[in-house]
């Protein structure tokens, strides 16, 4: 017997995906639900590869009771009123929304890091998937935490226009255009304009009285959540920035380690990390790029190199789909170790 598995919020960018990688993974479900707000109630919407659709169901009037898992990617407003129906209709969340991320009594979880924090989610019956900047991060920075353990990480990010939804994505592609068309469009989505720009601010500015001020909420997640996720006493200190790239989040990383560790050595644990590929060639083009990552499941490294500067360092440069290992894949992999550590069903 397989699991009933829902998806909410299944019609926006991360909804799609994790219906694609549910059906990618074979993933054991006897039954899925697409289910989103009354706006798309009754459209027909594409699961697998055999032409099989399925049709959206309106969360207002749906019963969880008797479903095993329930994906939530539907924001943080509608999360806060149907996730805790939910759970306590039995529905296991697996949430990719912030809202429950810092809760002390949901675990935070990136399997291939901390597989074991899952075992808490029963005492609200949720489980909080992080930020796609973190994730894709946390999977490099555990195997080389492990071997020289971190004291300090710097990260600068070029973020996808796609981690701010469709919206970010069509503005990007209208102004695009109309630079070429002379016809400007104006800014609704991001503060400026994105098309052949970048612009050094995702999510609000936290105000002085958040002990971080001048930094936005973006930069704060990676830093609380890395915390959370890997090692509380990691500092980490962020610079997020919104590139004009549709899919694909980048990361430089800087870190400095408590021992001593190569080049060669860290290239070699890389190699072997779970979630992570190491494409790291010092020559032309021997580096990966967003667009070559759009797609695929793991995290790449590339640049790996000594920073000099301080006494254990290194850097490097991560990039990952931000729309897969950032979100959907990473709620599905969580919905496979939850099966596989606690449901038993399949
Ligand atoms: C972005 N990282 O690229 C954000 C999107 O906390 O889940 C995801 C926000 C979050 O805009």
């Amino acid at each position: 017997m397989g699991y009933r598995v829902v998806v909410v919020g299944a019609t926006g960018n991360v909804g799609r995906e994790m219906l694609n990688i549910l059906a990618e993974r074979q993933f054991p479900a006897d039954e899925v639900a697409a289910v989103a707000s009354s706006r798309s109630t009754g459209n027909r919407i594409d699961f697998g590869e055999s032409g099989k659709e399925l049709t959206v169901r309106n969360i207002e009037h749906f019963d969880f009771t008797g479903w095993d898992m329930a994906l939530f990617a539907a924001g943080s407003g509608p999360t806060k009123t149907y996730a805790p129906k939910a759970a306590e209709q039995g529905c296991t969340v697996i949430d990719n929304s912030s809202l429950y991320r810092m809760d002390p009594d949901v675990p935070l979880i990136v399997p291939e890091v901390n597989p074991e924090a899952i075992d808490g989610y029963k005492a609200k019956n949720i489980i909080a998937n992080p930020n796609c900047s973190t994730a894709q991060m946390v999977v490099a920075l555990k195997p080389l935490h492990d071997a020289a353990g971190i004291k300090r990480v710097v990260v600068s990010t070029y973020q996808s226009v796609s981690g701010a939804g469709k919206e970010g994505m069509d503005e990007l592609f209208e102004q695009t255009r109309a630079v070429f068309v002379g016809d400007p469009k104006e800014n609704r989505k991001f503060t400026k304009q994105i098309a052949f720009n970048v612009i050094p601010h995702i999510d609000v500015f936290l105000g002085p009285d958040s002990g971080l001020d001048g930094y936005t909420k973006e930069e704060w997640k990676m830093t609380a959540e890395t915390q959370k996720i890997l090692d509380p006493d990691i500092k980490l200190t962020a610079t997020c920035v919104r590139v004009p790239v549709f899919v694909g989040h980048s990361e430089a990383i800087n870190i400095e380690f408590e021992r001593p560790l190569s080049v060669k050595q860290a290239q070699a644990i890389l190699r072997e990390a779970p979630g992570v590929m190491l494409i790291d060639k010092r020559e032309d083009g021997g580096y990966i790029t967003p667009i070559e990552c759009v797609g695929d499941y793991a995290t790449f490294i590339s640049r790996v190199r000594k920073d000099p500067t301080v006494e254990n360092g290194l850097a490097l440069w991560c990039v990952s789909d931000n729309l897969r290992k950032g979100a959907a894949l990473n709620a599905v992999q969580i919905a496979e170790l939850l099966g596989r550590r606690h449901l038993k069903k399949a």
